[in-house]
């Protein structure tokens, strides 16, 4: 099959994350993963990231990996508390030189780097102070964003703000399972405006140095449960408003969708005069993080919830599904990016994909080849879909792969891997899986 068109100057890249790949635990300050892998319990295999990939170390090697694959942009995140130690106040030199000499080595490569300032690594001491529940936190992260445009301005034009604060909202702060493992159910809610506060900030920061803000989020096309009537209908709307809608009606319409009853409470008291202005048309181009649709079935009464998520299997028996669990759907990215636009119209800023991978067993074989046929599988349908919605007129411009290397997977530990280079974490060693070689063919076939 031929490689479809892509628009002219189309990002092809991969993404990481700074907890996820760096190591060099010691050269930062403690971050809410730090004190949370710290309880027992919390992490499969009772596994922590002080060395993960140790990218920290290693990243010549992986930019030469970069280079090898043929990127032109490489997605990765900025450790608050490696720049910022104690979440304010004065710059570590130590930290902050390994982004100037990441981005110095990204650049002489042709890459664009594209950093995120945040992917849920908060620095402790501000969690102390009450972390994303607090709307100081927002203040601090706009200080810590003066401090990384001051630095890297001069050399990165794209500027993430916050990764998936959806995700970070649920799992950290409704549910428990992932750092700071709050299980607050609606009361995590002003987790959601904090974000959006600090991203909004930052943004004005982002663009009064004539740059360019991205806001990314996860995003799912939702579906009520086949033969679920209007109880399902119902609560794929409330999980829709919830997923979907939270973060991006403010930010490109300027007002929160209708929640569920229960939830528009917490998240309106934190809402002060004068925010969602603040928030309104704050981003110039939208991250999208897409790995699967989701399935919705109304709620049980012991549920506690105004929807139930039984898996996506139940309804569609057919479709395959990852090492996670996660159902394989690619025409669901064509149809999350042409429903943005539909939902969005001409309040929708361009689009880049962000996010999109798999986790699968990879492992290196007797001759040291890592073969990982449904990676590829993925890929390829994935791509194809996105340019599907782009020849129908969605301005997408960019596609990020998760991720370059196998990495620490949350609460998942080192049990999911995502690479498209396969890493053995006792020595470190790098190996390109198949689908490395599948996706350089593509983008130089792409380009
Ligand atoms: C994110 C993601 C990544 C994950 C990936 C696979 O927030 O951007 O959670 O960090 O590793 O989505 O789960």
């Amino acid at each position: 099959q031929s490689v479809p068109r892509f628009p002219g100057g189309f990002l092809w890249g991969a993404a990481t994350a700074s907890h996820q790949v760096e190591g060099g635990a010691e050269e930062r300050g403690r971050s809410i993963w730090d004190a949370f892998a710290a309880e027992p319990g919390r992490i499969a295999g009772g596994a922590t990231a002080r060395t993960a990939c140790d990218h920290y170390r290693r990243y010549p090697e992986d930019v030469a990996l970069m280079a090898r694959l043929g990127l032109n942009a490489y997605r990765f995140s900025l450790s608050w508390p490696r720049i910022l130690p104690a979440g304010r106040g004065a710059v570590s030199g130590t930290g902050a030189g390994f982004y100037d000499r990441l981005i110095d080595r990204l650049l002489e490569a042709g890459i664009e780097p594209v950093p995120t300032l945040y992917h849920w690594d908060l620095p402790q001491p501000l969690e102390d102070e009450g972390g994303w529940l607090s709307r100081g936190t927002a203040d601090a992260f706009a200080e810590y964003t003066a401090a990384a445009l001051d630095r890297y301005g001069d050399r990165v034009r794209r500027w993430g703000t916050l990764n998936e604060p959806f995700v970070h909202m649920a799992f950290g702060y409704a549910f428990g399972v992932h750092a700071p493992g709050k299980a607050l159910l609606a009361g995590a809610l002003p987790a959601a405006h904090h974000q959006l506060l600090a991203h909004a900030r930052a943004a004005a920061l982002i663009r009064a140095a004539g740059r360019e803000a991205l806001l990314v989020n996860n995003l799912t096309p939702v579906r009520p449960l086949p033969g679920g009537g209007e109880a399902a209908a119902a609560a794929a709307r409330a999980y829709d408003a919830l997923h979907n809608r939270l973060f991006l009606d403010p930010l490109l319409l300027g007002a929160y969708p209708e929640l569920p009853d229960g939830w528009d409470g917490p998240l309106t008291g934190a809402v002060h005069p004068g925010d969602l202005a603040e928030i309104r048309g704050s981003a110039d181009a939208l991250g999208v993080n897409y790995y699967n649709p989701t399935l919705i079935a109304p709620p049980g009464p012991e549920d506690g919830l105004p929807f139930a998520m039984p898996p996506y299997t139940d309804a569609f028996p057919d479709v395959p599904t990852t090492r996670f669990g996660w159902p394989v759907v690619p025409d669901g990215l064509h149809e999350l990016l042409t429903g943005l636009r539909e939902r969005y119209g001409a309040a929708l800023p361009p689009l880049l994909v962000t996010e999109n991978g798999c986790s699968y067993d990879d492992a290196p074989d007797a001759g040291g080849r890592v073969a990982d046929p449904e990676r590829i599988a993925y890929l390829d349908g994935h791509l194809r879909a996105l340019a599907r919605a782009a020849a129908g007129g969605v301005d997408v411009r960019g596609y990020f792969a998760w991720s370059l290397l196998d990495n620490f997977e949350w609460a998942e530990g080192y049990t999911q891997r995502f690479g498209l280079v396969h890493v053995d974490f006792d020595s470190g060693e790098r190996t390109p899986k198949d689908s490395f070689e599948w996706y350089r063919a593509w983008i130089e076939r792409a380009r």
